[in-house]
């Protein structure tokens, strides 16, 4: 018996069509990794990550004031806490957090607010808030960072 395998006109064309996009697809992510840069999101600028603690302002974590209901905060992330574990900021802040790991991959993760982003050794991460409702605010890291993961958390105080 001799069947030959035949694959009909249609379903040639779909998987042509299928490598097509395949094709675009890689030549678009090529082109734009060497034209644009590529950088992981919502990472504003490397740092070593064997030299946070003394790598200004990470070398003293914590809050600024940067004009009436502008503050900025500096977080170091590290197994199995943040640093400042706990902060206080005024309602209606507008608050821009800057956050680095020391160690390993961490996550910075705010419920109930938009505040949602990895925390990469070698790179500095930022994201921004307004607290508009009073109240304790959980951090959270919510990538698998070891053993302690689960007690790895912080809290900010809107007053
Ligand atoms: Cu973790």
């Amino acid at each position: 018996m001799n069947e030959s395998i035949h694959m009909h006109r249609a379903e040639k064309l779909w998987l042509r069509f299928g490598f097509l996009m395949l094709a675009i697809f890689l030549a678009t992510i090529t082109t734009a990794s060497i034209i644009d840069g590529i950088s992981p999101p919502s990472r504003v600028q490397t740092i070593d990550p064997t030299k946070v603690a003394q790598t200004p302002p990470f070398d003293h974590p914590g809050v600024r004031k940067i004009s009436p209901g502008h503050y900025e905060v500096y977080y170091v992330a590290q197994i199995f806490s943040f640093n400042p574990q706990s902060i206080s900021i005024p309602v209606g802040s507008h608050v821009t957090f800057y956050i680095t790991s020391s160690d390993v991959e961490h996550g910075f993760y705010i419920p109930a607010t938009g505040v949602n982003t990895m925390v990469t050794p070698g790179w500095v991460s930022s994201v921004s808030h307004t607290f508009t409702k009073t109240g304790k605010f959980l951090i959270v890291c919510h990538e698998y960072c070891g053993a302690g993961h689960q007690f790895m958390a912080g809290s900010i105080e809107v007053q």
